[in-house]
């Protein structure tokens, strides 16, 4: 039954919001689709299309749509303290109970472990925290001249200035004169793209790593404050780095002595079979970013777990640290995160990501790695992504303009499948509750997809 009026919430939209990273005019002409419930692992639209949503919303929905036990927690929080500040002095029951959880969940691991907490409710805010912390901690250690943090190209850390800075984007520097001052980008650790002919992966691993080395030297290591980067770069289209990258980056922070941040804003909360990223890929960070799958995307919630080392100078030389939002530790929303975490230890989503269905998506992915159209195709616990070529033999990739992903986007969508295109590089992030079952649906539509994809640009003379 259609209960909603797709043309006149599309003229009002058009006429009154402006979509994040959107070209207005171009959406106004087409009319955005229109997403009206959703239930599991799928969305409903305003025409009635029932979608597999592969992307968990925006990475967000680890344990699906429609948790009675998500929306009860907020609404029994909401009627007992909706809203309370937590500057001056004062705190919240469940901001006070998540923090504690989150500090039992992290790894112990000596000066590396987590006791404390800051909220924000976004993973934008919580990379500006990060660099707030950042030059607070080596303010507080008399070494200010320690300033310039490093990132990487084609990273994503959000869309604030510090965070739009912090991020490798460049259609985002090109908007706004960013980076601000001070921060710096390195190259990615993209096998497929970056490696050298006849260079194996960990050789590729060791020397991307070495670009660290490289850029600490140039500016001088003790002008270097920290170097950020995501376990797997998300938003860049599921790039895992090859083995032996963080290990050698570890060595080398530590070496030097720069504070490393670990944006697990994607990675986090089960996505790679562990409950942080780090985990999963063996190093240690300072500070952990986190938002999105910690409420499941019900709410707004972000954060940065502060490790030890950082905690420790910032409450014993502290002092005021300037900096918080009206939301930070906002009790509802840290409710419902409390309630989220739940779901995921009495599912133990964690483990079924890490022992049954993780690895049962890695086995689909080897099968669709096999399809014409496919260069490479890699699995990560419950996130995937995969790389569309003109020749496959020649790994060689079809012209940017040609917008081959989009292509395969739109069909994805013809047949009921949300998932992603970075550029020709499809990629999947499908919620944790996943059953094999559904694995084995969504795995036939993505193969469906690439078919008539394939069939299009042979069609129209694009392959080689
Ligand atoms: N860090 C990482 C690693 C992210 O993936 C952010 C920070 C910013 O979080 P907020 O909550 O401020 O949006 C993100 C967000 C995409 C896409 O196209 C990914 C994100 C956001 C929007 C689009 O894949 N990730």
């Amino acid at each position: 039954m259609k209960t909603v009026d797709t043309a006149q919430i599309q003229a009002l939209d058009s006429a009154h919001f402006l979509h994040p990273f959107t070209d207005f005019k171009d959406l106004a002409t087409r009319g955005a689709r229109v997403i009206t419930k959703a239930d599991g692992i799928h969305v409903w639209d305003s025409d009635g299309n029932k979608i597999l949503d592969a992307m968990s919303g925006l990475w967000c929905v680890n344990v699906g749509y429609g948790r009675k036990e998500l929306a009860d927690a907020a609404h029994h929080q909401m009627m007992t303290l909706p809203y309370y500040n937590s500057f001056f002095q004062t705190t919240n029951v469940p901001a006070v109970q998540l923090a504690s959880k989150l500090a039992s969940l992290a790894p112990k691991a000596g000066e590396r472990s987590f006791q404390h907490v800051f909220y924000s409710s976004s993973g934008s805010e919580s990379n500006d925290s990060n660099v707030r912390m950042v030059r607070r901690y080596w303010d507080l250690l008399g070494q200010s001249q320690r300033k310039v943090i490093i990132s990487r190209l084609n990273s994503y850390h959000g869309s604030t200035m510090a965070g739009a800075s912090l991020g490798g984007m460049s259609g985002m520097h090109a908007q706004g004169d960013l980076p601000i001052p001070n921060i710096t980008h390195i190259g990615q650790p993209y096998f497929f793209e970056n490696g050298l002919p006849g260079e194996s992966a960990a050789d590729f691993g060791l020397r991307a790593a070495g670009w660290l080395e490289e850029k600490i030297l140039e500016i001088g290591a003790d002008k270097v404050a920290a170097f950020i980067a995501e376990p797997i770069q998300g938003a860049g289209g599921v790039i895992i780095p090859p083995p032996g990258y963080w290990n050698e980056i570890q060595r080398i922070v530590d070496k030097y002595g720069i504070l490393l941040v670990s944006d697990e804003v994607i990675c986090a909360f089960g996505r790679l079979g562990t409950w942080f990223g780090y985990e999963k890929f063996g190093y240690k960070p300072d500070l952990v970013t986190f938002a999105k799958a910690i409420t499941s995307g019900y709410i707004p919630l972000g954060g940065v777990l502060v490790g030890d080392r950082v905690a420790k100078v910032l409450i014993e030389q502290g002092g005021e640290f300037n900096h918080g939002y009206t939301y930070s530790g906002h009790p509802v929303a840290c409710a419902v995160a409390l309630a989220n975490i739940e779901i995921m230890e009495h599912e133990q989503l964690v483990q079924r990501v890490r022992d049954d269905i993780g690895p049962y998506l890695a086995g689909c992915f080897g099968e669709i790695a096999r399809h014409p159209l496919v260069g490479a195709a890699e699995t990560c616990g419950l996130m995937a992504g995969l790389t569309l070529v003109k020749n496959k033999e020649r790994q060689e990739v079809f012209a940017a303009e040609l917008m081959v992903g989009m292509i395969c986007r739109s069909h994805c969508l013809s047949l009921g499948l949300m998932m992603r295109a970075v550029g020709d590089r499809m990629i999947i992030a499908p919620p944790l509750i996943m059953t094999r079952v559904q694995i084995d649906d969504m795995v036939m539509l993505i193969t469906q997809s690439l078919d008539l994809t394939y069939e299009e640009v042979k069609r129209k003379g694009w392959l080689a």
